[in-house]
């Protein structure tokens, strides 16, 4: 099994709204394997570095008070192109415009609260997963369908 890992972040909108058990339930059928899981209050120290590349941007500050406001749910998911895999799935950034069928297709309706982060390449996967994650909490075992998910 090819072991490319992605960070996912459930922001604070997706627990408020109840749709943490959907969004996790979607990627373990999709066959990815949940490495590490934690609900947890990102910092505002942690948000900055975090959103680093959006230091400049206009919508900086309200990112940060969203994502620092209320618990958050982060996890780390492995499978074959699983930084891809988990993009499609969540839709484009503007939940307006995702495609029906995305989780921000499905369930969102702005782009200020998206619902949900995952990695755009495996450079940022591995610099968030550090960033979120020490390493002995990413747990290693084998999921039962392993064999059936590729050749
Ligand atoms: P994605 O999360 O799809 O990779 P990025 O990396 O472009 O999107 O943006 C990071 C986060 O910044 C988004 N998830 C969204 O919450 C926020 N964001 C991006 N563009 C805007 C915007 N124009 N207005 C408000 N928030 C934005």
């Amino acid at each position: 099994m090819a072991r490319d890992r992605t960070f996912v972040l459930l922001k604070p909108d997706a627990i408020h709204r109840g749709l943490v058990g959907e969004v996790v339930g979607r990627f373990e059928r999709r066959g990815l394997k949940l490495v590490a899981l934690k609900s947890m209050r990102v910092s505002r120290a942690l948000a900055e570095t975090y959103y680093a590349e959006h230091k400049r941007k206009p919508f900086f500050d309200g990112l940060v008070k969203y994502v620092t406001r209320s618990p958050v749910v982060a996890m780390v998911l492995e499978g074959e192109g699983a930084v891809g895999v988990v993009r499609k799935m969540m839709g484009t950034t503007n939940s307006a415009e995702a495609e029906p069928g995305t989780i921000r297709g499905d369930f969102g309706l702005t782009i200020g609260r998206n619902l949900i982060h995952g990695s755009d390449s495996p450079a940022s996967a591995k610099r968030e997963i550090d960033l979120f994650f020490r390493r002995e909490e990413l747990l290693e075992y084998e999921r039962i369908d392993e064999g059936w998910l590729a050749e």
